[in-house]
């Protein structure tokens, strides 16, 4: 089997490269260790930068997200009895988009399918072998039978703990790691949203954090510890606690049925460079971020989109300074949100070791961005999505 791209995983990251890169002319074929019907149904991140946004309708992938997709305006910091609105479009004209990831993932596999090109689940036993030379393979199973793939390059979007990222030597990488002494408790409910917007509580019982995915569903967070046993979570104890964090005068929480629950660890980590001869690594194989700059599947976006550019130039005219410039030119970007997600969870989080002058500064911290239109405007122009540079 052979084609120009090999492209290891199909999450946001895979499939959108794959989808670039066809729009472009650029054969690829995708391999995925899970089935369609498991990466379709993922829940995970549900915040959209405009720049996402942009680049999916560009691509031609944005009528679903357009029609269901809720645009937002804001979002609300509550603390110390507080609530605080940070307008993002009055600070810098932008909004987001609340979409579902699995959504965008069902809507580029949709995508994918109708190119006719190959989408390749539950691949087993994925290793990608002479990376540094110009001809670069890919080797897995599927159906039963061995089967290699000979590319010109290959995409590392295997996620953060695919195979890619491990195949380059250890002396060939920096990696860079932070990890934080708390996870969230994450639900999906069957309940309207108590606001039209986000809500970010700093609360002295720790974080919450209440989202939606459509008029009908909510998805609410809250701090608890990294080894947290959902066992001892009764729906009541979730929702009281939700309760308490959230509260506000005159707000009220609605409450459903529970329909998916989890537990998700914060880590912030960069693998650097992003490229290893003709393996180039993009999304959650290359970097993580806490979720809570809601940054993760947009940084995936924006380097595909960055790795798409570069890639055409190289086909088109043998010119592999996009190539060069790839890592770089993401982890400028990789770098600030890595740096806003960091921020974002320090100043909203309670930390266990926290002394009480700690807490202090940190709601000094959240009354200055309620108070100070450039505190605010920092963190709406890094919510909404920093620029992204394709040229
Ligand atoms: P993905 O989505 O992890 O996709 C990687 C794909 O590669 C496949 N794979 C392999 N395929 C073939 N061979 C192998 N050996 C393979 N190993 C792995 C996997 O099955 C998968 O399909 O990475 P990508 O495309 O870079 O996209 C990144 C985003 O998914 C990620 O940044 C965000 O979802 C992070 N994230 C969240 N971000 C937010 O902004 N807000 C959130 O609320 C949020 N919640 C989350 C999250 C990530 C989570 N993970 C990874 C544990 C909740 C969770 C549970
Ligand atoms: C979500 O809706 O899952 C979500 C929203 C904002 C975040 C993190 C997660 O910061």
């Amino acid at each position: 089997m052979r084609t120009q791209v090999g492209i290891v995983g199909a999450g946001p990251a895979g499939l959108l490269l794959a989808h670039l890169l066809h729009r472009a002319g650029i054969d690829s074929v995708i391999l995925e260790a899970r089935s369609r019907e498991y990466v379709e149904n993922r829940i995970r991140a549900g915040v959209l930068e405009h720049t996402t946004e942009d680049i999916l309708t560009a691509a031609g992938v944005g009528a679903r997200m357009a029609a269901e997709g809720l645009p937002h305006r804001g979002i609300h910091l509550r603390f110390a009895g507080r609530d605080h609105r940070i307008d993002f479009t009055a600070l810098t004209g932008r909004h987001v988009m609340v979409y579902s990831q699995h959504k965008v993932v069902q809507d580029l596999i949709a995508a994918r399918i109708a190119t006719g090109r190959p989408i390749l689940f539950e691949a087993e036993d994925v290793a990608v072998h002479d990376i540094a030379t110009d001809r670069p393979r890919v080797s897995f199973r599927h159906a039963g039978s061995a089967h290699q793939l000979h590319c010109d390059v290959i995409a590392g979007c295997d996620g953060f703990h695919g195979v890619c990222r491990p195949s380059i030597p250890a002396e060939a990488l920096t990696l860079f790691d932070r990890v934080y002494p708390f996870a969230w408790l994450g639900i999906l409910a069957e309940a309207a949203p108590a606001c039209d917007e986000l809500i970010y509580a700093n609360h002295e019982r720790g974080f919450a954090l209440l989202s939606m995915r459509s008029p009908e569903i909510v998805r609410l967070y809250l701090q608890c510890a990294p080894d947290e046993d959902l066992e001892a979570w009764s729906d009541d104890r979730i929702w009281s606690e939700l309760a308490a964090r959230s509260a506000h005068e005159g707000f009220t929480l609605n409450q459903g049925p529970i329909l998916q629950r989890g537990v998700t660890p914060m880590r912030s980590f960069v693998a650097e460079p992003m490229r290893h001869g003709r393996l180039f690594l993009a999304g959650d194989s290359a970097h993580i971020v806490p979720p809570t700059g809601a940054k993760g599947l947009n940084l995936a976006a924006a380097d595909v989109a960055v790795l798409a550019r570069a890639l055409e130039r190289f086909f088109r005219d043998g010119d592999q300074a996009g190539m060069d410039a790839y890592s770089a030119t993401c982890l400028d970007r990789v770098w600030k949100a890595e740096r806003f997600s960091w921020w974002m969870t320090s100043t909203l989080h309670r930390f266990a070791d926290q002394s009480p002058f700690d807490r202090r500064v940190q709601l000094a911290e959240l009354s200055f961005l309620a108070g100070s239109t450039a505190a605010a405007t920092a963190l709406a122009e890094n919510y909404v999505g920093l620029p992204l540079n394709l040229a």
